[in-house]
């Protein structure tokens, strides 16, 4: 089973009202929607998080059963975490309301069972804030023996010190198998994919927007176009695709820490395109699926 570990929030999505532009709240946060995601794919997953016991953490709660998403979140009182979306030619930016949430506030102490668990995910901006990055960024150390898949998901106005952000992300990326990140990242960081490779994954997977998807590694790199869509949001896209990957990889039984073939690669690459493809075309994180992928 992959264990998901990282935020569940509600995105407030942007939408005209008869009084003017309002918003509605729409289940997400990146690790989440891998989550969410994976269960739809009908691969084994759960997912690790801190879960508010407010009427939005239900709802996340229900989400995830109605996707056949295992819970092994910390629940607690404190309230979910808000992202406010706008929308710039379906370009999304958040501004994040996480002071004192069930979300921000995981630690360590409350690590999940890892019982059954062959694979963990990590990633989004839980990496970026205390006291939660911490408590993942343990999880990561003390599971190295599992297949790891990191992205970071970095949203440079929310990283509180940036110092300490970038040093423990390096050494998270240097503990990875599989790494995600997006053209935007790779300029925040200021490496080329060697340095990456150089820190330790066996695979980066470079998605670069509107051209599709590039997975590279020491010996091997595949690239897979976007699909054409008309794109509504790209809320979700990348936490999507990630899902798509991962349940690629696990279906060819290449989820481990060796080198990934390079046909289970290539089929992986293609699912998690197929699945972002699906995001793209509606609004928010986790639309309905009812096209074939
Ligand atoms: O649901 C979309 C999420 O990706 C966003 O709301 C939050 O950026 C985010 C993150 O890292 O969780």
């Amino acid at each position: 089973m992959i264990l998901c570990a990282g935020e569940a929030l509600i995105d407030m999505l942007p939408r005209e009202t008869s009084d003017g532009p309002g918003f509605y709240p729409a289940t997400g946060g990146a690790v989440f929607n891998t989550a969410i995601a994976l269960g739809r794919l009908g691969a084994p997953v759960a997912l690790h998080t801190g879960l508010s016991t407010d009427l939005f953490g239900q709802r996340l709660s229900e989400a995830m059963s109605a996707s056949r998403v295992g819970n092994r979140a910390a629940l607690s009182d404190r309230p979910t975490t808000l992202a406010f979306v706008t929308l710039t030619d379906g370009h999304a930016e958040y501004a994040f309301y996480d002071e004192g949430t069930a979300g921000r506030m995981l630690t360590h102490a409350e690590a999940p069972d890892m019982d059954g668990v062959t694979a963990l995910f990590i990633g989004g901006i839980s990496l970026a804030v205390e006291p939660c990055a911490e408590a993942y960024a343990a999880l990561a150390l003390d599971n190295r023996h599992l297949p790891i898949m990191i992205d970071p998901n970095i949203r440079p106005g929310f990283i509180r010190d940036e110092d300490r952000f970038r040093a423990r992300l390096t050494r998270l990326l240097g503990l990875a198998d599989i790494v995600k990140l997006s053209d935007e990242d790779m300029e925040w960081l200021g490496m080329s994919a060697g340095d990456v490779l150089d820190l330790g994954p066996k695979v980066l997977c470079l998605t670069k927007g509107a051209e599709g998807v590039r997975a590279i590694t020491r010996t091997d790199e595949v690239h897979v176009a976007a699909r054409k869509v008309d794109v509504v949001d790209t809320v979700g896209a990348g936490d999507t695709f990630n899902a798509g990957f991962l349940a690629g990889l696990h279906r060819a039984k290449a989820l481990t820490k060796g080198l990934p073939p390079h046909d289970a690669l290539s089929e992986a690459l293609k699912l998690g395109v197929a699945a972002a493809a699906i995001t793209v075309s509606r609004a928010g994180a986790n639309p309905p699926w009812d096209r074939e992928l």
